[in-house]
C-alpha cells in the first residue's frame, strides 16, 4: 500500500498501530491539512459509507474517530499558526441531538491558529445554552456544526431562538448534511444576522476573516 492508503486505512480500521511514524512521513510530503483533508477524510468517508451499508456498527465507527482524533491532535503542533492578535471571539457548537464533534473541533484548531478567540461550547448544544453563552461572551460570531439531517432542522431551530432571544450576530454554519441553499432558504430567513455557510474549516476561516474586515 501506498502512504496515502495506509492513512486512510488506519481511519477505516480504526487502529492506531503504525500510524505515528506514518504521519511523520506524510509531513516530510504534505501540510497537515492536506493530509487531514486528503487520505484521513477519504477515509471517513469510506468509514461513513460502510457503516451506511451496515458494514460497521457504532463502536467500530467510534475507533475510526478515535484515530481521525488522535492524528488531528498529532498533526496539529505542526499547523501553520498566525500571531496576529485576537481578531474576534468566536462561539462554536455542535446543536442541540448532535454528537459528531470532529468537524467542530477542526474548525476550533484553524480558527484559533489563525487569531481567534474561541469558545467551544461542545456538542448536544441546546439553544437555552448558546444564547446564555452569548450575552456572558459577547462574541462576534457563533459557529454551529451538525452532521446529522435532523441537525439541520435544529439549526432552523437554533436561529428562531437567538433570533427571539434578540441575538444578532453573524452566524457561520456546517457539517455534512448541509447545503448552501438549505442555509440561504431555510435557515438565514428565520434569523436576523448574517448566516454563512461554509463547506469544509478552512472555507469556514475565509468567511469569518471577510466578516472581520
Ligand atoms: Co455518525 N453519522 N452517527 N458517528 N458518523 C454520520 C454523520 C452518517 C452520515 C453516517 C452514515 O450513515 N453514512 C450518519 C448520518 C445520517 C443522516 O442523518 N443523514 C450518521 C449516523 C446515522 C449516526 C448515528 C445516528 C448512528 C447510531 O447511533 N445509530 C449516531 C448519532 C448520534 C447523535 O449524534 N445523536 C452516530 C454516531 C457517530 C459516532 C459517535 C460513532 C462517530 C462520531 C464521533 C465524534 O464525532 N466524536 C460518528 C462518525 C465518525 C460518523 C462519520 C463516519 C464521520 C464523521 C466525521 O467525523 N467526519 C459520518 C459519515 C461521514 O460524514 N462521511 C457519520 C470527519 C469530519 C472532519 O468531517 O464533521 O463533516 P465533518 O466536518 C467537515 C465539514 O462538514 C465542515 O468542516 C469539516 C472539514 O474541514 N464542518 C464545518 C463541519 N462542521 C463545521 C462547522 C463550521 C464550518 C465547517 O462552522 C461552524
Amino acid at each position: 500500500l501506498t502512504l496515502e492508503e495506509r492513512l486512510a486505512r488506519y481511519v477505516v480500521e480504526g487502529s492506531k498501530d503504525g500510524l505515528t511514524e506514518d504521519l511523520k512521513l506524510a509531513l516530510e510530503k504534505y501540510q497537515p491539512l492536506d493530509i487531514i483533508n486528503g487520505p484521513l477524510m477519504r477515509g471517513m468517508e469510506e468509514v461513513g459509507r460502510l457503516f451506511n451499508g451496515n458494514q460497521l456498527i457504532v463502536a467500530e465507527v467510534l475507533q475510526s474517530a478515535e484515530v481521525m482524533k488522535a492524528s488531528v491532535s498529532f498533526l496539529e503542533p505542526f499547523m501553520e499558526k498566525s500571531d496576529a492578535a485576537a481578531k474576534g471571539k468566536i462561539l462554536l457548537a455542535t446543536v442541540k441531538g448532535d454528537v459528531h464533534d470532529i468537524g467542530k473541533n477542526l474548525v476550533e484548531i484553524i480558527l484559533s491558529n489563525n487569531g481567534y478567540e474561541v469558545v467551544n461550547l461542545g456538542i448536544k448544544v441546546p439553544p437555552e445554552q448558546l444564547i446564555a453563552a452569548c450575552r456572558e461572551e459577547k462574541p462576534d460570531a457563533i459557529g454551529l456544526s451538525g452532521l446529522l439531517v435532523k441537525s439541520a432542522q435544529q439549526m432552523v431551530i437554533t436561529a428562531q431562538d437567538l433570533r427571539a432571544a434578540g441575538i444578532d450576530v453573524p452566524m457561520m454554519v456546517g457539517g455534512a448534511a448541509l447545503t448552501r441553499k438549505f442555509t440561504s432558504n431555510r435557515i438565514a430567513p428565520e434569523y436576523r444576522g448574517i448566516v454563512l455557510y461554509a463547506k469544509d474549516a478552512m472555507d469556514g476561516l475565509d468567511l469569518v476573516n471577510r466578516l472581520q474586515n
